[in-house]
């Protein structure tokens, strides 16, 4: 068995961080990389050593696998935690890694490949009785040949790509006569952003919910799922709010797509933390979408709900430890949800909102986690992911989870950027999240006018404007200015709010 001293993590902002606390907790030395858009960064000032790998545009610093790989020699690191994006899936540089004699904290490079293509995937875990929408099972080249399968399936159906995932390369298609001209438009987006034109088609599900599973392999066979996550509430294929469980899986549900998970991982040999996502209809009926071969951005509800540290189990299953639980011993407690502060504006159609964060006041108390890479004063680089923090509350039960999470945006105190942070509490708000009723189609359903954010302050301030119209009419006998001080501060309104109102 292994025993790192060191480990090199591939990766910036609140994930680098997120490793490396995990890492110090375990005796283990960190280095961080960085760009030069990063000097300054949280990552850099917590690891024990930093290297700055090159300019800002990630091409160019984060994704050189060749100059990640000369610092993890040059610094004699054990192993490498490649966090989530940049790197995290690449099957080249996990191979360059091992071969480089050091221990990539992932999945092998061939599962890390085979889970990359979608149509690779799905022949992968063919004979493993896993339920897949009903498509095809190989790309399809002939138009004639793919519009009578498409007829036979019944329309609609989703032209995907299968090097895609994410919702990159999808074509819904609604009727023969638009099938080939779709098809076309698949290929060559497929063709362009892959450099893979390999298109499959399945029935289109309407109004899914996306269940995603957790699971966790060592190097000695066993495997064990960490149950589910629910991210339904997405915008265009970006997740913003996470939670676990699922408000609609029952126990026999969850079990039973548990067992699936595990065998998707056992179809390709996984090891370490993996993520297998599911569709999930309005019959409840659950279809095999695609595995993510890596940590994903919403583990912490897993983490919260199951009381294990993700990263810890990744590190020592790396190292080659067995699990130290199986399933049996493994339960959910509470309920756990996240929220993404992504530097845009909901107002303004989620535009990135650059700038500097010159307030930035983080929510605190039970049952509040923040996960973010900044502090007040930095600069939002342009270059990278506008998501500045994860925001997750853990409560006994999904209503607590949800007033907490609506505390906590109200005590989060952000200026200078725009953030998703309204639009979080609209959605906590929102009767059809609340009783559990809500899909994929949550956003565009209910979100069709934004200015609900702007036209609809949060209650206190309605309380306070009534307040202010009583006075002003003359129904109480004291000053405006005088009023509007004291309501706020007997309304429980943030102490951020009653300043700004001063
Ligand atoms: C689907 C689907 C409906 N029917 N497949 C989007 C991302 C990729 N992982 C798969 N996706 C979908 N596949 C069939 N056969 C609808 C989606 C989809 C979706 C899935 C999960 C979460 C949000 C979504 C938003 C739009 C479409």
């Amino acid at each position: 068995m292994k025993q790192f001293k060191k480990i090199l993590v591939a990766n910036r902002g609140e994930i680098a961080l997120r490793v490396m606390r995990s890492a110090k907790e375990m005796g283990i030395k960190t280095v961080a990389i960085y760009s030069e858009a990063d000097r300054q960064a949280l990552h850099v000032r917590y690891a024990d050593e930093a290297v700055c790998v090159g300019p800002a545009p990630s091409n160019q610093s984060y994704l050189r696998a060749d100059v990640i790989l000369e610092v993890c020699k040059n610094l004699g690191v054990d192993a490498v935690h490649p966090g989530y994006g940049f790197l995290s899936e690449n099957a080249t540089f996990a191979k360059q890694v091992e071969e480089a004699g050091i221990t990539f904290i992932g999945p092998s490079p061939e599962a890390i490949e085979l889970m990359g293509s979608k149509l690779a995937a799905k022949a992968a875990v063919a004979n493993y009785n896993i339920p897949m929408v009903p498509g095809t099972e190989y790309a399809i080249t002939d138009v004639e040949e793919a519009k009578k399968l498409a007829t036979s399936i019944g329309f609609p159906i989703l032209i995907k790509a299968s090097a895609g995932g994410g919702g990159k390369g999808m074509r819904v298609v609604d009727q023969v006569s638009e099938f080939e001209e779709q098809m076309q438009v698949a290929v060559s987006e497929a063709t362009s952003a892959f450099g893979d034109g390999s298109v499959f088609i399945e029935k289109y599900i309407g109004s899914p919910r996306h269940i995603e599973i957790q699971v966790l392999g060592d190097t000695h066979g066993n495997i064990v799922h960490l149950f589910e996550r629910e991210c339904s509430i997405q915008r265009r294929h970006q997740k913003v709010i996470e939670e676990a469980p699922s408000a609609v899986l029952t126990p026999e549900l969850r079990a039973e797509m548990g067992l699936c998970a595990v065998n998707v991982a056992k179809a390709c040999n996984y090891i370490g933390a993996g993520t297998v996502e599911f569709l999930l209809d309005e019959n409840k009926n659950f279809y095999f979408l695609e595995m993510n071969t890596r940590l994903q951005v919403e583990h912490p509800v897993t983490e919260q709900i199951t009381g294990l540290d993700l990263v810890k189990e990744q590190i020592k299953v790396a190292q080659g430890e067995p699990l130290s639980f199986s399933q049996e011993d493994l339960t959910i407690t509470g309920h756990a949800m996240e929220l993404r502060v992504y530097a845009e504006d909901p107002t303004n159609n989620f535009l990135p909102d650059i700038g500097t964060l010159t307030t930035y006041k983080r929510p605190q108390g039970l049952g509040v986690r923040v996960d973010d890479g900044f502090e007040e004063g930095m600069e939002i680089p342009i270059y990278y992911d506008p998501m500045i923090a994860k925001l997750v509350t853990y409560g006994k039960d999904r209503a607590e989870a949800i007033d907490k999470m609506i505390r906590a945006i109200d005590e989060y105190q952000i200026t200078g950027i725009e953030t998703t942070l309204p639009f979080g509490k609209f959605v906590m708000q929102h009767e059809a999240f609340r009783s559990g009723d809500f899909d994929t189609k949550f956003i565009e359903r209910y979100f069709k006018d934004p200015t609900v954010l702007k036209g609809a302050p949060n209650k206190d301030e309605e309380e306070l404007a009534a307040v202010l119209a009583a006075v002003f009419a003359g129904k109480k006998k004291t000053t405006a200015p005088a009023a509007a001080t004291s309501v706020a501060a007997t309304s429980g309104m943030s102490d951020w709010r009653k300043n700004r109102l001063k």
